[in-house]
């Protein structure tokens, strides 16, 4: 098994130990030498100062002194020195996982096995291998995790009821990593206790949370806080009392602040019974409506938590505009590990490339975390396809500086993880580097999206949601697809500043990649390099092939110890089909709509 610190022999010491004692614990099994010095007001951040005998002088906070730990061995098993004084920080307070574990054991979007935390309706773990999560994640420079479902299936409610001891357990094992655990919460749980309503201004309600927060906190003291979706997708919310999300949320943040506790509120919200026939409700724009108007209304200890795209975690979308628009409020960009749409962790697909795209389009300081779905599950390698570990690891580096440069990021994994010879790692660097790419060119074209199977969420379906209640259209027809979401058509640009709609407002300037995101186009459309634009469908689907196949190629001659080669190669192979699945079915259904030949005359299905 290769994660990306199994070249540490030494076990992860059992029993209670802080950040601090864990970070001597560590240096000194590799050989290391340090003193440390504990500044409590350092909090997360960290000095190195190398001595001219060898021996490092770290100062840090609690936790600052893990994290420089952890620099210092990563810097050896990459064989790379620390010869002058160094300072960190992270840019963010919260760099969360959130974990869509229900306590069955199954883990929602989940394609690395079961639950890591939970099985037959009950907390259930393996301490070895939360421990050597907690590594993991703590070298990765990660420090919150929300241990279930944010859809809180019963019995999860149980967490903040008779659970809670097993809950305070489980925060006791990722403590010494710096890690605190957060619960997701069923905005009606009071409901559970006799009371009548879960109206945020009752104050039945708001008593019930205040006793609730307290009981919690008595047994986790160190709770990052609650995570909340509500009013989103069937989940109780707010709204059935007739009042907003402000409400909703200060309610909340109420209770939790005597024990600085924050309360993560998602911004998910939009209308999932859309009627296909209805035009006017475009669901991007969906976000915006619920919040903008609350900017200022939120306590201090509310984080609104906001998916990356307008949509849902869609291979190409942009950047949501409420993550530039509310300036008076805390914000956290939520990104998706878990590779609900972009291959299942079947297909390679490296993220950072899109992180990368994302950070820089956000203004300096619009957000204040950063929370990522988890990709994690039971299965031996923690994430299901070997080389989806690299996601994981380059999250936690982009979320303690977004600046952290994309190959840097993944040829340091590679080289943790494989210690390959340099040509191989470039190799593999640069394969994991072009994957989003490749995977884009041959499923939906040019950031339409959502031509997946339903449900699922894997392989082709080019109208699977074209007549459902989801409010994700193409509307291809014989002329044209795409939807105007310009001022002349649906309004979604003008949720944006200035600048931003005039780098996408017309078709012949919008950057190609989100074309038929922001346009309804005909397929004789010149693109910016003359092709027209169903060539360009044609193109990038072929081209999408053709570079899987160049992939499976490459990745088979690259020396993966044993059991990743063998898993490696079973997933690559239903990645081939998978790709020419999507590059037939998607040419096909445009030419037979089109009409509209190949020019290069390569065989497409009619
Ligand atoms: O689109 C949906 C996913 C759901 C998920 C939801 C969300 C947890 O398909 O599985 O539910 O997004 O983000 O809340």
């Amino acid at each position: 098994m290769n994660l990306w610190l199994n070249r540490l022999a030494s076990p992860v010491p059992a029993g209670p130990a802080t950040p601090a004692d864990l970070a001597r614990y560590e240096l000194e099994s590799a050989g290391i030498r340090a003193v440390l010095q504990e500044d409590p007001s350092m909090g997360d951040a960290y000095r190195i100062d190398p001595q001219e005998d060898g021996l490092f002088r770290l100062a840090g906070g609690k936790t600052g002194l893990l994290y420089a730990a952890y620099r210092l061995i990563t810097a050896q098993l990459c064989g790379e020195s620390i010869l002058s004084p160094l300072s960190d920080a992270p840019k963010y307070a919260l760099r969360m996982i959130n974990c869509w574990d229900n306590m069955d054991g199954s883990v929602e979007r989940g394609y690395s096995g079961r639950s890591l935390f939970f099985e037959n309706g009950r907390v259930s773990y393996s301490a070895e291998r939360i421990k050597t999560l907690g590594r993991l994640l703590a070298s990765a420079g990660l420090n919150v995790l929300c241990v279930n479902n944010v859809n809180v299936h019963d019995p999860a409610q149980r967490l903040l009821e008779d659970y809670l001891p097993d809950l305070a357990a489980l925060a006791d094992l990722f403590r010494p990593f710096g890690i605190r655990l957060m619960v997701s919460v069923d905005f009606s749980q009071p409901m559970r206790h006799g009371i009548p309503t879960a109206d945020p201004l009752s104050p039945d309600v708001r008593n019930w949370w205040k006793e609730t927060a307290a009981g919690v906190y008595a047994a986790v003291p160190d709770l990052a806080g609650f995570l909340v979706k509500a009013d989103s997708e069937g989940r109780p919310g707010p709204f059935t009392y007739g009042r907003n999300h402000a409400d909703g949320a200060n309610m909340l943040a109420e209770a939790l602040r005597p024990f600085g506790g924050y309360v993560v509120w998602r911004c998910f919200v939009y209308n999932c019974r859309q009627d296909w026939r209805d035009t006017a409700t475009d669901r991007p724009k969906a976000a915006w409506e619920h919040y903008a108007f609350l900017d200022g209304a939120f306590a201090d200890n509310v984080i609104l938590q906001v998916k990356h795209g307008p949509f849902d975690f869609q291979v190409r979308e942009p950047l949501s505009p409420l993550l530039l628009g509310m300036k008076q409020t805390n914000m956290a960009m939520e990104l998706q590990l878990a590779q609900e749409y972009t291959g299942h962790q079947i297909d390679l697909y490296t993220m950072i490339p899109m992180w990368k795209e994302l950070f820089e389009e956000l203004p300096a300081d619009s957000i204040m975390s950063v929370a990522a779905v988890s990709n994690l599950g039971n299965d031996e390698n923690y994430t299901g396809h070997p080389l989806a570990a690299v996601n994981l690891y380059t999250y936690g580096l982009l979320a303690w500086n977004p600046e952290t440069d994309a190959e840097a990021a993944v040829t340091r994994w590679t080289r943790l993880t494989y210690g390959f010879c340099s040509a191989e790692e470039r190799s593999l660097v640069s394969l994991l580097l072009s994957s989003r790419r490749t995977y884009e060119k041959y499923t939906a074209p040019l950031g339409i999206g959502w031509m997946v199977n339903p449900h699922d969420h894997y392989g082709p379906n080019p109208s699977g949601y074209e007549y459902d209640l989801w409010g994700t259209y193409h509307k291809a027809n014989r002329e044209a697809v795409g939807i105007d979401r310009t001022h002349a058509g649906t309004g979604y640009l003008d949720q944006y500043p200035e600048e931003i709609r005039h780098k996408y407002e017309d078709p012949d300037t919008c950057p190609d990649l989100y074309l038929l995101f922001y346009h309804r186009l005909p397929y004789t459309f010149r693109m910016k390099d003359g092709r027209t634009l169903i060539q360009r469908i044609y193109d990038d689907h072929f081209e999408g092939l053709e570079e899987t196949r160049a992939l499976s190629a490459a990745l088979s001659r690259l020396p993966f110890p044993e059991p990743d080669a063998s898993v490696i190669r079973e997933r690559m192979n239903r990645q081939l089909y998978n790709a020419r699945e999507w590059c037939d079915i998607i040419n096909t259904f445009f030419f037979r709509l089109s009409g509209i030949p190949d020019e290069k005359g390569r065989k497409i299905y009619d």
